[in-house]
């Protein structure tokens, strides 16, 4: 429980229109001025609330310090807590509504379902546990490991990720694990590997508050993380505010506040960013003593961006080779850049060598780990941070290497199994391959948790069929009967944010504690409850005997949890659940004993490449081919960072006669992902009830089309229906946000109209991040019937 604050009288009543509130402008170094948001159910005023209880936003990466707001044992609303560093009390829409209300409401799954003659029905808990313990110890049996795979998300907490690891990695022993962090930040992971050994975000926030100039690259984050775009405006309304480049194939909110706006054809980052770092050394813009004593690989990166010129460049991407020339001369002669990168990039073709090549520019002029001259390589899920750490997807826990067999045996002697038990012979299974493999009849157990596959992966026809097959035993665990839901074998019902304990890290390398606020609806339980009972119930031992995981809440696995960060990079040993409720937001690293972290890494130039340090041996950036361990140590980065680079090849899927636009996909503000939490927000619902296709206003005219006219979009997988909105988009390219998964007829009625953008992209990933591919895809447009103009 905290202090009482009262809230910001200046804060406007309609956060709904008014996304980012009032202003509190500020000039460069100055602190960024505190304004309390707050948001209560109608009818509640401040002194009826019984306590306000301290946790953190788990609406997006930014993970917004806020207190929830309890009344009568339930969440009434919540309040931004003006003493984080990461908001200094400001909620955006989603933080403001959807947060509580989207937990709130009555449509709650409170008992497990179990499919008996085809129908999803209620079960007890006893029932449905044994029924996926039956199955999981029958398949181990019969087939072993290789039958389990484990998908899960970037909205868990710490905790919950750090169990299904060991459960994943030392219980069973399966490659086959990954989270939605898949689709969202495994680029981001990805490009910090090769160029500096590990993940972990080089810059923070404050950066914002320093920076002379701000790139960004495919991200909107006027509408992805709005409070930080709230901190960007405060400075665009100061004095010396800095110069904004944006790269986006359309105008957003953040473009239309950019001095450079580089609207790209999708899918052409790398050609636009091999054209910047030729620019660079071109120029002599780079800083030739730095780099020479703190990176490798200058050469090949000379010799890759050499034939980009900008004229090369503005061609491909169908931008002005001035506005190139312009945006590498702000990058090359200001001094205190920051950049961000997300998915405009990291969706995006070749999405990992796209995004190193921000890396390169950085390191090129020695700007990094310096106030102001910052990298984020951001996240986009709350928690996407911490599955990368606990390693419930494709990473080792503690950014280990699974090609070290040091840092396996590391695993084995804190988990106390054997060596060979942990899956490392081959690369982790990522998550299209893991719905290969249930598609092909390998993996006959699939345990989905907190992600709504059925409306988040690529091309969902197929994903459907996937889930529906008799041999695959799916497991469902969510707040809701999602998509996902409906089609699975059992369905758990989860406890979620409020209702449970835990941590959670946000893109900036900040911890927040989230205490319990009420009790889960019905019979709902923690994920983390759920975890343990299945390792319970299924007894893995130790080779001493004893219990593999004798964990019985949140705060046991956290102290594991240090224990396993010892020494690593991420290091949280002097991270306790008390430092966390005494001092609120705390960063990682923190060794034990140290009472402060560093804002940034890799203030000293040395990166974390030694061979025995890094968490990956780096890969060619063209095909994804591992470089292996006797190569990198051939290379000897040695704590210098890698300047990594690859030819430019363009988009899988191109526009041609029949499809002649580029598809390109995203997000709306006030949704977010699959809406099961703002959706369920009256408000956020009526600020956008169902989906659109964007298209240019040329495009529209030449195809006699009009805002408002309901169209038809197709691609070579499946269709969708939408009103057209004409949009400042490039032309040639359309648009449609994600979220909209249910089909927008009531079941029963005559006509239901697909919506889901992920009907009509397409299943390729990237060659070294493995990150699908959401934003290049080929489609075709018809009217169906004339719209009203709105
Ligand atoms: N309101 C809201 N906020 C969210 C979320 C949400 O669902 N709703 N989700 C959270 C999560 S998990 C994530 S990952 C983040 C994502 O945050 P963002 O990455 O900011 O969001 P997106 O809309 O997916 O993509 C960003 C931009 O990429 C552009 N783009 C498309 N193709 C290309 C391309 O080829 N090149 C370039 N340069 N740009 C391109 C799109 O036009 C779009 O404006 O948002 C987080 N915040
Ligand atoms: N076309 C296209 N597709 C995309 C993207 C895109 O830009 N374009 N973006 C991709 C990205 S970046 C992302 S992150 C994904 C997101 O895709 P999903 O992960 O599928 O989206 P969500 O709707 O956030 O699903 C999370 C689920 O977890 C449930 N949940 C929430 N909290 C808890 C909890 O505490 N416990 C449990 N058990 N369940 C909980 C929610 O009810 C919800 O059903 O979509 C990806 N798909
Ligand atoms: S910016 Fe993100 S974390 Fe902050 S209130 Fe909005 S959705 Fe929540
Ligand atoms: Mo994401």
């Amino acid at each position: 429980m905290t202090e009482r604050r009262t809230a910001d009288t200046a804060s406007t009543p309609d956060r709904i229109q008014d996304v980012w509130g009032p202003r509190r402008p500020f000039a460069r170094s100055s602190h960024w001025p505190e304004r309390i948001d707050q948001q209560l159910a109608e009818g509640v005023a401040e002194e009826d609330v019984d306590r306000w209880v301290r946790s953190a936003c788990v609406l997006c990466s930014n993970g917004c310090g806020c207190d929830i707001a309890v009344k009568d044992g339930r969440m009434v609303g919540v309040r931004g807590h003006a003493d984080d560093p990461v908001n200094r009390g400001r909620l955006g829409p989603k933080g403001l509504f959807a947060s509580w209300q989207g937990m709130a409401n009555r449509d709650r799954l409170t008992t497990p379902l179990v499919r008996r003659d085809g129908r999803l029905q209620p079960a007890s808990w006893d029932e449905a546990m044994s029924l996926i313990v039956e199955r999981s110890r029958a398949l181990l049996d019969e087939i072993g490991p290789l039958s389990h795979g484990f998908y899960t998300s970037g909205q868990l907490f710490l905790e919950e990720y750090y169990a299904l690891g060991v459960i994943g990695k030392a219980g069973i022993g399966t490659p086959h694990m990954d989270g939605n962090t898949r689709l969202c930040t495994a680029t981001a992971a990805f490009a910090l590997k090769e160029s500096f050994g590990a993940d972990g975000q080089p810059g923070c926030y404050g950066d914002i508050d320093e920076c002379e100039a701000l790139f960004l690259y495919g991200h909107n984050l006027a509408a992805t993380q709005t409070v930080t775009w709230a901190r960007v405006l405060d400075r665009l309304e100061g004095p010396e505010p800095p110069v904004l480049v944006v790269v986006d194939p359309r105008r957003t909110p953040v473009a239309e506040r950019a001095t450079v706006h580089l609207a790209v054809k999708p899918g052409t980052n790398l050609a636009l960013m091999l054209a910047l770092v030729r620019e660079v050394l071109a120029n002599g813009w780079a800083d030739d003593a730095w780099l020479a004593e703190h990176t490798i690989g200058l050469d090949e990166l000379r010799g890759q961006a050499e034939p980009w010129t900008p004229e090369r460049a503005a061609e491909e991407c169908g931008v002005d080779a001035g506005d190139i020339r312009e945006a590498a001369r702000i990058f090359g002669t200001t001094g205190r850049v920051l950049s961000t990168v997300l998915q405009g990039f990291y969706q995006s073709a070749q999405a990992t060598a796209a995004s190193c090549q921000v890396n390169n520019l950085h390191l090129l002029r020695g700007m990094i780990g310096r106030p102001g001259a910052g990298i984020l390589q951001m996240n986009g899920q709350p928690t996407a941070q911490n599955n990368r750490e606990c390693g419930a997807d494709g990473d080792l826990p503690g950014f280990r290497n699974w090609e070290n067999p040091r840092h396996i045996d590391e695993l084995a002697e804190l988990w106390g199994v054997d060596p060979l038990v942990i899956p490392h012979w081959a690369p982790p299974t990522h998550a299209l391959q893991l719905f290969r493999w249930v598609e092909q009849g390998s993996i006959r157990f699939l345990w989905i948790s907190a992600t709504n596959p059925a409306v988040s992966l690529p091309e969902l026809a197929r994903i459907r069929d996937i889930l529906v097959k008799p041999e695959a035993f799916v497991v469902v665990q969510d707040l809701y009967l999602t998509e996902t839901a409906a089609l699975a074998d059992v369905v758990l019902p989860a406890a979620g944010w409020g209702e449970k304990t835990g941590t959670f890290t946000n893109t900036t390398r900040t911890v927040h504690l989230s205490e319990q606020a009420v009790d889960p609806p019905g019979e709902a339980r923690s994920d983390l409850d759920i975890f343990l009972d299945y390792a319970r119930r299924m007894d893995f031992r130790r080779t001493d005997g004893r219990p593999l995981i004798d964990w019985h809440g949140p705060e046991d696995v956290y102290r594991a949890w240090q224990e396993c960060s010892r020494g690593r990079p991420c290091d949280y040993t002097g991270i306790s659940y008390d430092d966390l409720r005494r001092e609120g937001a705390i960063q990682w690293p923190r060794r034990e004993g140290e009472t402060t972290s560093p804002e940034r890494l890799y203030a000293d130039g040395r990166f974390p490449t030694h061979r025995d340090e890094c968490e990956n041996y780096g890969h060619d950036l063209l095909t994804g081919a591992d470089v292996g361990g006797e190569a990198y140590a051939a290379l000897a980065p040695d704590g210098r960072a890698i300047l990594r680079s690859a030819p430019y090849t363009g988009p899988h899927e191109s526009p041609d006669e029949e499809y002649p636009f580029r598809f390109t996909t995203g997000r709306a503000i006030h949704h977010f992902h699959t809406r099961t939490k703002t959706g369920r927000s009256p408000e956020l619902d009526a600020a956008a009830p169902s989906v659109w296709l964007e298209m240019s206003a040329t495009d529209a005219a030449e195809r006699g089309l009009d805002d408002g006219d309901l169209v038809e979009v197709r691609s070579r997988r499946g269709r969708i229906v939408a009103p057209l909105r004409v949009s400042g988009i490039r032309s040639g390219t359309v648009f449609a946000p994600f979220h909209y998964g249910y089909w927008d007829a009531p079941p029963g009625a005559e006509e239901r109209r697909p919506t889901a953008a992920n009907e009509l992209t397409i299943t390729e990933w990237d060659a070294v991040s493995k990150q699908p591919v959401f934003k290049t895809a080929a489609v075709r447009v018809a009217l169906i019937e004339k719209g009203e103009r709105r």
